[in-house]
């Protein structure tokens, strides 16, 4: 018994002489430094996000455009834990009322802002009408790799069960995120994060309006980031496109195909000075054939003829529904006709070359 015990008593001692030197030899930790938050500004536009409707049962009937930038960061106080805010108004719009113009101020205040070292990244609250459109032109004219993050929401904030609290704190989680750089811009509704190039809205009631054919890029839940994909086309600082040398875009119209469209409104919008058309064709970007020869001539005139669809998934094949080598037409890929358009003004600022805007369609 006794050599047992004095095994014990050994084996204690060792012990306890081992700890004694070990917590003289470790310094006293020292207090975990509190990572700096992220400097994030809100660039605040308009749309549904700072709409009010007159009750709460009022998700769908409202005023867009109501409430201002500091009410809407006040609106969600959990923001101050994620980043050191501050907010613009850029505009106080519905997103529906956006013009080339706008978006040229808001890309050139955009750029301006991601120049400076002071700024983390930027969030845009947006209506959801043409989020996608400003989405997709921000990335391609933006030369930064911070992030931007456009967020909206598809009920007002007085709503029950309004969305547009969390959107904003799920968009300023992401642009406070450093993993976000370099994604080119981004969206983030409805917990989804997706690539402004991708995201479209695709209902136009629910607050799961939102989604990409190609499917998110990942999400946010709780305040964290969980990545499960990256963009693969062209942006930001890999666009041949700067918003800083850009001070106005061609016009391009958007011609919708239907049973028995008629000629008169491909006509009309080349009248109007179209530098391009848009035909959003039924099928595969399918054009009528009373349809071919009117844009036969306005390609013979100058006017560039591009083929998207009116289906929302899936993508143009060249060649396909029509002979576009021989026509001289250019095909969107899988841009749908908004986002087509856009890069169609843009393209049209570089090149009047078919070739060059095929392999811009191509590449973005
Ligand atoms: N009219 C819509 C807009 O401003 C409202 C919205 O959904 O944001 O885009």
């Amino acid at each position: 018994m006794f050599k047992i015990d004095r095994w014990i008593h050994a084996a204690a001692a060792l012990l306890l002489s081992s700890a004694l030197s070990a917590c003289a030899q470790t310094p006293a930790a020292a207090p975990a430094q509190a990572t700096a938050k992220a400097n994030i500004v809100v660039l605040a536009t308009g749309g549904t996000i700072a709409g009010a409707g007159a009750s709460a049962a009022n998700s769908a009937t409202y005023q867009a455009a109501k409430v201002p930038v500091d009410k809407l960061i006040a609106g969600v106080p959990e923001l101050a834990e994620v980043a050191n805010l501050r907010g613009e108004q850029v505009f106080q719009i519905a997103s529906e009322s956006f013009t080339n113009e706008k978006l040229i101020t808001l890309g050139k205040r955009v750029a301006a802002l991601a120049k400076d070292p002071g700024v983390d990244g930027i969030v845009i609250t947006h209506g959801t009408d043409t989020l996608e459109e400003t989405s997709f032109f921000l990335t391609l004219v933006v030369r930064t790799d911070k992030p931007i993050v456009l967020v909206g929401s598809m009920r007002p904030g007085t709503a029950m069960s309004a969305d547009g609290a969390l959107n904003l704190y799920d968009a300023v989680v992401l642009a406070a995120d450093k993993s976000s750089r370099g994604k080119g811009v981004l969206v983030a509704m409805n917990d989804d994060i997706l690539s402004g190039r991708d995201a479209s809205k695709r209902i136009n009631i629910k607050t799961n309006a939102f989604g990409s054919q190609w499917g998110a890029l990942g999400s946010v839940v709780e305040g964290k980031t969980y990545w499960f994909r990256a963009p693969v086309k062209r942006h930001t600082n890999d666009s041949e496109f700067d918003i800083e040398k850009i001070d106005a875009l061609p016009m391009v119209s958007i011609v919708y195909g239907s049973g028995e469209m008629g000629t008169a409104l491909a006509e009309a919008a080349a009248k109007a000075g179209a530098k391009a058309i848009i035909h959003a064709g039924t099928g595969n970007g399918s054009v009528p054939d009373y349809e071919v020869a009117t844009l036969r001539k306005l390609r013979a005139d100058g006017v560039q003829i591009i083929r998207s669809a009116r289906v929302p998934d899936g993508f143009v094949l060249r060649n396909s529904e029509q002979p576009d080598d021989k026509y001289d037409w250019v095909v969107a890929h899988d841009l749908n006709p908004q986002k087509a358009k856009i890069l169609a003004a843009l393209a049209l600022t570089k090149t009047g070359d078919t070739k060059e805007l095929q392999r811009i369609f191509w590449q973005y």
